[in-house]
């Protein structure tokens, strides 16, 4: 089958009620006060230094390297993210602070076109001597991303420029060398490099980096330096921890998501935008595998992926403990890309179904409501007795705060709300793609179609065709939509219904209109019993939101809280400190009563009380207070 085509978000304009004013918090709120982080500017917050490493490698300011060896990713992040900003909003002074930035950028690449801080300034010797470590590739691919994004967004070429020539130096040291990267990141860089440049040897470095990967299993054992080195934040290596960054099976034959998450699908990003461009069947193959196994396996209710701390890694299948998740931000938000690049291979709803699920849930509750604060790690259970606090909970907080000593993830997030417009709808040569129910207007080939909705909230969709001809418009029907009724031109219409989508073929004029309109129900999720800490609990969703349920909402304890299997379940709006517009839940249901000893011979007393959840994406908005999205059922 022929790829399908991204319309990126330059041709989409996102008017949604609910995403529009969360893309206007990251342009006027987050990325300000990123950028205020970046330049050390936020007192109380953890220190960044990154603007100051740049200007020390510069040779413009005196003082010593600090942060992680990945320090310059967080600017290149906050560069790309501000390059869609700019895209979305004109903003002169923006536009001329990140002109400064990269030419600071411009003044630390070496002649030979090497970039980055940390060698620079500490280690000149040991370029390219730790791969394993020490981060070069992965600053490279997102200071690349930047570079592009910057291109094709804002029409700014500097970054682009300073980037070829880092990658046209990456291409010199490794086109002949069997070097591969520590942290997979470099080959989306370099995939996206090649499409903006047209240039082959960048597409051809990427799928050398993807092929090399696991031939030999060894590689990073026999290649890494011993360095006293703590700074890289480093581990011993032993030859089992190849599955760590997944060098330890070339990438065709893996078989299910093992070791670091953000490593895992930066890799399988990568793998399916290079299956989509040389229609590798076998790279795609390996991409459908992985894909299944996590989203059937390794996957929370949430869409948080990566369950254990310990490498902030995929264990094994079912291994998905809620109060001890890891379920990092950056590993949620690439899970987006590789759905969204899964999708340029073939249009099948479930993986718009997966975009949907992060963006709503784990990914968006990395952000706090404010845009001004950021979970790194999302569980789905959180005890403040213990969470932040007792050895194997250190890493679960109960609220998000000011910054993190790793900021992977906030640039992260920022970047992908800030480009979702390139997430919703694409085309190939007589058809055009609806993937989200997210209000924009998308100009295609076939002229432009305005998209409406009262999405995530209500069940109808409006589409506007303001073109003329012949093209099939297909729309994504999510699977948890079991009815709907499809008008078009206000008469009823039925579509034909192809891996998930409704296609409507047709000759349209300009005007004609087509409705979906389906309810949104609450409904319950049970999980597989191998999901040890879900058996014989349930939690709620509502279209493509998740809940949970906070203690400040409840009179009860939540661990002693049932949901009947029979509840009516309600819609209720105007939920306690939350923004009005947002939708509960509202159930009744029975507390147990505590015992008088804390073990009791009798069954526990209950008592009917009223449960009430929320969406999960605002949890930790209030108080601080204990917080679960699974509860038992009682029958
Ligand atoms: O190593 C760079 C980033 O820091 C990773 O992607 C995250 O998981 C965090 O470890
Ligand atoms: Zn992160």
């Amino acid at each position: 089958m022929m790829p399908i085509r991204e319309i990126t978000m330059r041709n989409v304009k996102i008017t949604d009620a609910f995403w529009a004013p969360r893309q206007t918090l990251i342009t006027d709120v987050t990325l300000p006060y990123m950028e205020k982080i970046l330049r050390d500017e936020m007192p109380g917050a953890e220190e960044s230094h990154a603007l100051s490493n740049l200007r020390i490698a510069a040779g413009e300011e005196a003082g010593e390297y600090r942060g992680m060896v990945f320090q310059d990713s967080d600017v290149a992040k906050w560069l790309e993210a501000a390059a869609y900003s700019l895209a979305l909003k004109q903003d002169e002074a923006l536009s001329g602070r990140v002109d400064e930035i990269v030419a600071l950028i411009g003044r630390c690449q070496q002649k030979d076109g090497y970039l980055n801080t940390y060698f620079t300034v500490k280690e000149p010797e040991n370029r390219w001597n730790n791969l394993l470590e020490c981060h070069e590739l992965y600053c490279a691919g997102h200071m690349i991303e930047a570079g592009v994004a910057l291109h094709e967004a804002a029409g700014k070429d500097e970054l682009l420029n300073i980037c070829i020539r880092l990658a046209d130096h990456i291409c010199d040291r490794f086109e002949k060398d069997e070097g591969i990267p520590g942290h997979q990141e470099i080959e989306i860089a370099l995939l996206r490099l090649y499409r903006t440049t047209g240039n082959i040897r960048y597409l051809n470095m990427a799928l050398r980096f993807l092929n090399l990967r696991g031939q030999d299993p060894d590689w990073f054992k026999k290649h890494t330096p011993r360095h006293p080195g703590i700074h890289y934040g480093g581990y011993d290596i032993s030859p089992e921890e190849a599955v760590y960054n997944q060098s330890d099976v070339p990438v065709r034959d893996q078989t299910a998501a093992r070791g670091h998450a953000v490593r895992q699908l930066y890799m399988l990003s990568a793998m399916a935008d290079a299956a989509a461009e040389t229609g590798d069947q076998k790279m795609l193959d390996a991409c459908q595998r992985l894909f299944d196994n996590i989203t059937q396996r390794q996957m929370y209710v949430t869409g948080a992926v990566g369950a254990s701390a310990y490498h902030e890694a995929f264990t094994v299948d079912f291994d998905l403990p809620s109060d001890r998740c890891y379920g990092e931000t950056c590993a949620s938000v690439a899970m987006v890309f590789f759905a969204n690049k899964m999708l340029k291979n073939r249009p099948n709803s479930r993986y718009a179904d997966l975009m949907e699920l992060e963006l709503y849930n784990a990914a968006l509750a990395g952000m706090q409501l404010d845009g001004k604060r950021f979970f790194y790690v999302n569980p789905l259970e959180v005890n403040i007795s213990t969470s932040g606090r007792i050895p194997g909970y250190e890493h679960v907080l109960p609220q998000r705060p000011a910054w993190h000593a790793c900021a992977c993830c906030p640039p992260n997030l920022a970047r992908l709300i800030a480009s979702l417009g390139s997430y919703l709808w694409s085309e190939d040569d007589d058809t055009v793609y609806s993937h989200l129910f997210i209000g924009s207007e998308a100009d295609t080939s076939r002229g432009r179609i305005r998209l409406e909705t009262g999405y995530p909230w209500q069940g109808w969709v409006r589409y506007t065709i303001l073109g003329n001809g012949p093209f099939t418009l297909t729309i994504r029907i999510p699977d948890y939509v079991r009815k709907y009724v499809l008008t078009v031109n206000g008469q009823s219409a039925a579509g034909s219904v192809r891996a998930g989508y409704c296609c409507i073929q047709r000759l349209w004029g300009a005007g004609d209109t087509v409705e979906l309109t389906f309810d949104l129900p609450a409904r319950r999720i049970h999980a597989d019993p191998r999901v040890r800490d879900c058996a014989g609990k349930v939690a709620l969703a509502r279209g493509p939101v998740i809940y949970c349920f906070e203690e400040t909402d409840q009179k009860e304890i939540l661990s002693a809280l049932s949901l009947p299997a029979d509840a009516a379940i309600t819609a209720v709006t105007h939920l306690k400190g939350l923004p009005e517009e947002l939708i509960g839940l509202r159930a009744e249901g029975t507390s147990d009563l505590l015992p008088a000893a804390m073990y009791a011979r009798e069954p526990l007393k209950t008592a009917t009380c009223t449960l009430t959840a929320i969406p999960y994406f605002a949890w930790a908005n209030r108080e601080k207070g204990n917080m679960t999205v699974w509860i038992r059922e009682s029958k």
